[in-house]
């Protein structure tokens, strides 16, 4: 923006900045906060379904549990280890964000039902995407479906799951110093056990099938339904958002596994881009006056933006409660890291503190933001309060929101090295 020196001060990013500007453009403050208050809404409606399907037995139910971050018998979980023998279909909900619906679709290939009249039994159209699962190769049917989700215009991902259970079996073909016993059959295994050479091996396997059948994708991502840190699970993660349309991004993104630095960076950005829109709502709809501190807003709203972020970051007890008892990590070793208030912790006092903390950077910025606030229909007064108020939200909000994320590396990265003593 011409004429500002923003060098010394705390950062509004220019987009949010012409956001703002924009959002004022046509009207008044408590307009523009309408605004936004609707924008938030309907991205918060957005619902997302996907489906999980493959053969009896390949591990869709472990999947549709293990994405949702469940285990096999906690409440809401899709039954383990039932053959499907009837055209159910079973609508899992995210625990923590109901909006987004995993379908656990009945297997494939069995008599009952065939490739080319599945999709349109399953309700073909109700599905943002498909993962395709098999625990061995990909058969016929798996690629008979894909290039019929393909051919109407829709998404797949092939997984390959239990993996953990293929390097288990051929460690059994080594010895205890990880070289391959004697065999009489002629081998192509490495001499040395070696877990790299193992998966690439799964993964060739599997690609060449489906080069063959010249599906139009052919990755595969290995997964374990017991370990979703490992191998490709992360990436599946990383492809879905990437490749979900924006408005669905977020509903996805939001319910994601915690268990890469590339999914918290994403939440993070993603997070980031409504914190303009959340300053608004708070200092122009239901704002008061704070006692104490001379801005106006809605301190509930806030209270409940810094616990959402919690949420999405897994900065809660019960979250923590449950990766301590998944990872075996003590939770106490877990909260040792974490420097921001978890969400039981916050509260209207906490926010008001967290406020006055924000004061001073942000008054900087209420000059610039009077020049564009249009005075239509608002009195002064209240303009002027929303021009220091406005900014000082943003910043407390991106503070928590930057403090929590680094917290939640802080804790992944806890749980990483964990893993690799194990
Ligand atoms: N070792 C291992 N076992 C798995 C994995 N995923 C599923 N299973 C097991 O495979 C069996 C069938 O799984 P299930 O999810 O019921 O398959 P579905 O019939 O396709 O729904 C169960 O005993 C699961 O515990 C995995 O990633 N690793
Ligand atoms: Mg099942």
């Amino acid at each position: 923006m011409a004429g500002l020196d923003a060098k010394n001060l705390p950062k509004i990013p220019e987009e949010d900045m012409e956001a703002l500007k924009a959002a004022f453009g046509e009207g008044n403050l408590t307009e523009a906060a309408a605004k936004a208050k609707e924008a938030l809404e309907t991205a918060d409606k957005i619902t997302l379904n996907f489906a999980v399907t493959g053969e009896s037995g390949s591990g869709k139910s472990s999947f549709v549990n293990a994405i949702r971050g469940l285990k096999d018998n906690d409440k809401g979980a899709a039954a383990i280890g039932v053959t499907e023998m009837t055209m159910k279909l079973l609508p899992y909900p995210h625990p923590s964000y109901p909006n987004v619906i995993v379908w656990d679709l009945p297997g494939i290939g069995t008599p009952t039902f065939k490739s080319d009249t599945y999709l349109k039994q399953v309700g073909f159209s109700r599905y943002d995407f498909f993962i395709i699962i098999s625990c061995t190769r990909f058969k016929t049917h798996d690629i008979e479906l894909a290039q019929e989700i393909q051919g109407q215009g829709k998404k797949f991902y092939f997984v390959r799951s239990k993996v953990d259970q293929d390097l288990e079996n051929e460690k059994t073909l080594y010895d205890e110093a990880g070289i391959l016993k004697q065999r009489k059959a002629p081998t192509k295994r490495p001499h040395q056990y070696s877990e790299s050479a193992i998966l690439e091996a799964i993964r060739e396997n599997c690609i060449k099938h489906l080069e063959a059948a010249k599906v139009a994708s052919s990755r595969v991502f290995l997964v374990s339904r017991w370990d979703l840190g490992k191998y490709d699970f992360p990436k599946l993660q990383e492809v879905l958002v990437d490749e979900l349309h924006s408005h669905k991004r977020r509903a996805l993104l939001r319910s994601l596994s915690n268990v890469s630095k590339e999914t918290l960076e994403k939440k993070k950005q993603q997070l980031q881009t409504q914190i303009w829109l959340k300053s608004l709502v708070s200092c122009g709809i239901a704002a008061i006056p704070i006692p104490g501190l001379s801005i106006v807003c809605d301190i509930t709203m806030l209270v409940t933006s810094l616990k959402e972020f919690c949420r999405d970051f897994g900065l809660d007890e019960k979250s923590l409660s449950a990766l301590s008892k998944r990872t075996k990590i003590p939770i106490a070793e877990l909260k040792a890291v974490i420097k921001s208030p978890l969400s039981e912790e916050i509260t209207k006092d906490l926010v008001i503190t967290l406020l006055t903390k924000c004061g001073s950077g942000a008054v900087q910025y209420s000059t610039i933001l009077l020049k564009f606030i249009p005075v239509v229909g608002a009195v002064v007064g209240a303009v002027v309060a929303a021009a220091v108020s406005l900014p000082t939200t943003y910043f407390m909000l991106k503070n928590f929101l930057d403090a929590a994320a680094a917290d939640a590396l802080r804790v992944l990265e806890v749980v990483m090295e964990g893993d690799g003593s194990n």
